[in-house]
């Protein structure tokens, strides 16, 4: 919904001061075409819950090649998203959201739990180890005041290792099943590098999202 015309006045606008561009303008600044495009999508982010996803295990085990090129390939692709991007906007945050290299340093604090979970396969059972669905770690850490070349830099070490941790695995060990503690259903090892892959692209969208957003 929007006020009209552009200056906004308290006669002429009915949107009771709750209206983006509004906002905007009663912080002094008024918006470009692009701009309103831009801030919009700042606004209302299109990247799907990840809480809320629902996941196809049912591809056959032998695509583990696939998807190991997948993890490999994230620290790259985060690099390449964040090169150009100035520290103002990488901290930025929305509301009461992370910023974009809180998005980064997420994908660094998860890596323990992909690891373990590789591990629970290994071991056998029957749940995978529980992930902390508070993020806490995550919120605690003050990524912001970290330097982002250091979370990459950690970053891709970790997914190195977890990389190499699963390529030196028995192949029949990514057929091997366990059941995943949140989604309730059976996850075999393949299953959970897919949903790894899946969880690193939920981020790296997120990241794009708002970076693109400045
Ligand atoms: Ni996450």
């Amino acid at each position: 919904m929007w006020c009209k015309p552009l200056r906004i006045s308290s006669r002429n606008c009915f949107c009771n001061n709750r209206c983006a561009r509004h906002r905007t303008a009663a912080a002094g600044k008024f918006w470009t075409a692009r701009q309103v495009v831009v801030n919009l999508r700042f606004a209302m982010s299109q990247v799907p819950k990840w809480f809320e996803r629902k996941f196809d295990f049912s591809f056959p085990t032998e695509l583990h090649p696939n998807l190991c090129i997948r993890l490999r390939g994230a620290p790259a692709r985060l690099e390449e998203l964040v090169r150009e991007c100035s520290c103002e906007v990488l901290v930025r945050k929305r509301e009461d959201k992370w910023s974009a290299q809180e998005h980064a340093g997420h994908l660094l604090d998860v890596e323990p739990l992909w690891m373990a979970r590789v591990k629970d396969f290994v071991v056998g059972g029957s749940e995978l180890t529980v992930a902390d669905l508070s993020n806490r770690k995550t919120h605690e850490a003050n990524h912001n005041a970290r330097s982002i070349a250091e979370i990459l830099a950690d970053f891709r070490k970790a997914r190195l290792r977890l990389v190499n941790c699963v390529q030196e695995k028995d192949p029949a060990l990514f057929g091997r099943s366990l059941l995943h503690p949140r989604l309730k259903k059976p996850m075999r090892l393949v299953d959970h590098l897919y949903f790894v892959a899946e969880h690193d692209d939920h981020h790296l969208a997120w990241i794009w999202e708002l970076i693109d957003a400045h």
